[in-house]
């Protein structure tokens, strides 16, 4: 599976490149690409955003910019998410459902948002991570791509998929490990028993 991330700050992405998900990449099981929109800039200040038309605060980015940073990663498989607080809450259902796909598009807003002509030009699905004020998309995409990529085959040994599902986890139970006694609390007697 392949995720392009077009963003202004590629830089974020590199921590991806750490445990599982980098151990995913290191065995080509998926591909995380990042697309500096900001490289899309057709000025020599490299501006990417501009004030909004009607008023309002802040600058947006502007859909040129956005359009073209597709255009140089779109294939005939890709389908394009745009990361934003009106979206569709992620739900693990969704996840299941983005696991199936080739190719992925992330779009991260930045500033107060993105001209909304390119959202609807390009754009086929709108999630967002939950509803609280962030600063940009990033951290939302790469959610986004953590919960995702565990479904990709080969990403994950084979148990913990089914142990750690959904469905499971809320039926979770506490857990203990080493030391038998920490800071004075025993771990249950019952389990004392069933270490593996
Ligand atoms: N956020 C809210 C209402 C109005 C604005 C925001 C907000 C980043 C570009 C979007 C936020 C949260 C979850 C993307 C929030 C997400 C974002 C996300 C996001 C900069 C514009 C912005 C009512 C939700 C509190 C900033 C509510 N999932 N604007 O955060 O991109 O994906």
């Amino acid at each position: 599976m392949k995720f392009d991330v077009l963003t202004l700050f590629p830089e974020m992405f590199e921590p991806m490149k750490e445990s599982i998900i980098g151990r995913a990449i290191d065995k080509n099981l998926i591909q995380i690409h990042t697309v500096n929109m900001r490289d899309f800039s057709k000025d020599k200040h490299k501006k990417v955003d501009d004030t909004v038309y009607g008023g309002g605060a802040g600058m947006l980015i502007r859909p040129d910019i956005v359009y073209d940073a597709y255009q140089s990663v779109k294939s005939n498989q890709s389908k394009v998410i745009f990361l934003s607080p009106q979206g569709k809450t992620l739900t693990q259902k969704k996840v299941l459902e983005l696991a199936k796909e080739e190719h992925l598009i992330l779009l991260c807003g930045h500033y107060e948002g993105i001209d909304q002509r390119v959202i609807d030009k390009i754009v086929d699905e709108e999630i967002s991570i939950g509803d609280y004020v962030l600063t940009g998309g990033e951290l939302p995409a790469m959610v986004l791509i953590d919960s995702v990529s565990r479904y990709v085959d080969g990403v994950l040994a084979s148990e913990s998929k089914e142990e750690e599902s959904f469905s499971n986890g809320l039926l979770e139970y506490p857990q203990y490990t080493r030391p038998e006694v920490f800071e004075g609390e025993k771990v249950p007697e019952v389990l004392l028993s069933r270490t593996s």
